[in-house]
């Protein structure tokens, strides 16, 4: 009796302690914050070195936890990069590298996307009962055969709630800003003008006879040419530049005017409503990528430009993310992580001559190259109590290693069916280890594998080797300003063989290639690395390719369209809006209760008023919208309205044609 007693006693001791290693296991649990921002160069943060922006809230962000600072993105441009960055793998493996020039979606109604095959963080962290969002931009397709059958949602990847940009930001989206589609370059329409006014010339000389009808369809072809490129051009913004909420197209074109702010409520409602239950928020910033914008409050507010400007929106955007955590007393529960896509992109200058570019600090060259400034971005992680703040990690990490990270310390298992090349970071922020996994990390260009870095084992060396690398333009500059972007394609790269060599340890800037005079290692490195590239090369299948060349043609039956295509698809839906709508609404029928309460001598009044208010709003559907923002004066909306605004308790408000 006494032996069965004691049994039960060993075994309910043994489940209380099984239960409460469990319920700590549940309560260590973190929710996740996981910020992007856009084309964000390191050297624009305050924290990585910057003495002009201030980024008071990102810098105390790096303070209370770590910073690391040999941090790479998986790729050089948006797709790629947030492709390997959901699932934790290089890009090549889930077909997001692209064809030729074209590496990335540019249009709405490319047919292609992150292959629904693919298992991101978020899917996994909502299995594991995590609510999941995804507020910004996405990047990684939309639709495979319809204008809406949203094969390639973020809900498809497990983001339980949307409210963002499908695509991403662009030139176009913004009146004045030029356009991304850069096709007048290619045509040969001064060639064929030139042949034109040459064969009338000659023809009434009388030096050659060209008929009549000949020169007459000449001339169509070529209005017609131009009259296509125009049409498409200003249409592109209707098109391409569109702001969703869950499944639904809410604004066509986006009005980039107070995104920031929008997204940052959204986030904020989000965290607000899951205070009680983990989630996962992904906040992709829209900004700092063209075309630039800045809320009111932003604007001239630094000493560089709309860039800066933008720079510190996203800063009080951290902040505000931050405070409300705070709020909710979610600090020690919530691990905030922060990055960017890739490094800024040089070759951002406007149509009218301004500075659009972020600075990669002393890193060379930007965005679409896989040198250091391209692809070494801020990686800023925060979990009180769990990860000891102020500390600075130089070894090599990836942004593909917050995909086993987020998975594991969700609760889940790494798949085992797949290759998954990220690393979970927990014991090297943690402290419990000095060295990072990554012995190689491997840099695309496109399909291509273009440099590998290879940091040994019991040494402080990164060696870092080019096959081959972007010919630039001008060459005394580190971008491709002819381009705009730098390519991978044989016309536009010189090759290195044997590759080019550089310690990043000791040339973190990558000035001056390694030569076997200079480094006595320099065979023997070479060596490994050469076969570390080969076994990389026989182990990694190619996904299908989802980013063909034919993207770049519009697909009309594939338009996203929140309203007719004789209405330019335009729609302004906002929540708000309606809102007020209904507020007017209801003041209205008080209004007409009143009235009806009145005498009847009043009528007549009231029909002159009536009338007068018909004539109010018959003007204001011909100006337009009326707009708001918030302001400290009295001001005129540069961007947006055309008409001085009217001030009334720090919200501006002005008449303006919708653009
Ligand atoms: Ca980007």
């Amino acid at each position: 009796m006494k032996r069965a007693c004691l049994t039960s006693s060993v075994l309910l001791l043994l489940l209380l302690v099984e239960g409460s290693v469990e319920s700590l296991h549940e309560s260590r649990r973190p929710n996740f914050v996981l910020m992007m921002v856009d084309d964000l160069g390191i050297g624009d943060l305050g924290c990585y070195g910057n003495k002009t922006l201030r980024t008071p809230h990102i810098d105390q962000l790096a303070e209370e936890g770590v910073k690391l600072t040999h941090h790479i993105a998986a790729a050089s441009l948006c797709t790629p990069s947030r492709a390997a960055f959901l699932t934790g793998r290089y890009p090549i493996r889930s077909g997001i590298y692209g064809s030729g020039r074209n590496q990335v979606f540019i249009l709405n109604t490319a047919p292609g996307g992150l292959p629904s095959t693919e298992i991101t963080f978020a899917k996994i962290a909502k299995q594991r009962g995590y609510d999941t969002a995804l507020i910004g931009k996405w990047h990684l397709g939309l639709n495979c055969n319809s204008s809406d059958d949203h094969c390639h949602h973020p809900s498809v990847h497990g983001f339980n709630y949307f409210f963002g940009i499908p695509l991403t930001n662009l030139r176009d989206c913004q009146p004045g800003h030029g356009t991304v589609f850069q096709f007048h370059k290619y045509l040969p329409y001064r060639t064929l003008l030139i042949v034109f006014l040459t064969s009338v010339f000659l023809h009434y000389c009388g030096l050659i006879v060209v008929r009549r009808r000949l020169i007459l369809a000449l001339l169509v072809l070529l209005l017609l040419a131009a009259g296509l490129l125009a049409g498409f051009i200003t249409l592109m913004p209707y098109f391409n530049c569109i702001l969703m909420r869950e499944h639904r197209v809410i604004e066509q074109p986006f009005v980039s005017e107070n995104l920031t702010q929008r997204m940052t409520r959204e986030a904020v409602d989000f965290m607000e409503r899951n205070a009680e239950t983990p989630f996962l928020l992904f906040f992709s910033f829209i900004q700092v990528h063209t075309a630039m914008f800045a809320s009111a409050r932003f604007r001239g507010s630094s000493q560089h430009g709309i860039y800066g400007d933008a720079v510190h929106e996203v800063d009080w955007s951290v902040g505000e993310l931050m405070q409300t955590l705070d709020r909710l007393r979610l600090r020690e529960h919530t691990l905030v992580y922060l990055t960017s896509d890739q490094g800024a992109h040089l070759e951002e200058i406007s149509a009218r001559g301004e500075v659009h570019r972020g600075w990669n600090g002393i890193y060379k060259a930007g965005k679409s190259t896989s040198w250091e400034g391209g692809i070494r971005v801020p990686g800023i992680v925060r979990w009180p109590g769990m990860i000891p703040g102020g500390r600075v990690v130089d070894e090599p990490t990836s942004n593909m290693d917050v995909f086993p990270t987020v998975v594991r310390l969700s609760g889940a298992s790494v798949p085992e069916d797949r290759e998954v090349d990220g690393r979970d970071l927990m014991a090297l922020l943690q402290g419990k280890t000095d060295r990072s996994d990554h012995e190689f990390l491997f840099h695309y260009c496109s399909r291509y594998l273009n440099a590998l870095r290879w940091h040994p084992q019991n040494s402080s060396s990164v060696w870092k080797a080019f096959f081959f690398t972007p010919n630039f333009y001008p060459e005394n500059e580190t971008a491709c300003h002819h381009t705009h972007l730098c390519f991978c394609e044989p016309d536009y790269v010189t090759y290195h063989d044997p590759p080019l060599l550089f310690d990043l340890s000791r040339d973190p800037s990558e000035t001056t290639p390694l030569t076997p005079d200079a480094e006595p290692a320099f065979s023997s490195v070479l060596a490994v690395m050469n076969e570390a590239a080969e076994a990389h090369r026989r182990s990694v299948t190619p996904g299908e390719n989802q980013i063909s060349a034919g993207d770049v043609l519009w697909r009309p039956w594939m338009q996203p369209c929140c309203s007719t295509f004789s209405q330019l698809c335009q729609c302004q839906e906002e929540e708000e809006d309606e809102e007020e709508e209904e507020e007017d609404e209801e003041e209205e029928e008080e209004e007409d209760e009143e009235d009806e309460e009145d005498e009847e001598d009043e009528e007549d009044e009231e029909d002159e008023e009536d009338e007068e208010d018909e004539e109010d709003e018959e003007e204001e559907e011909e100006e337009g919208m009326e707009f708001s923002w918030t302001c400290d004066q009295t001001e005129t909306h540069p961007s947006v309205c055309s008409s001085e605004a009217s001030h009334s308790a720090g919200v501006c408000v002005c008449v303006c044609v919708c653009v």
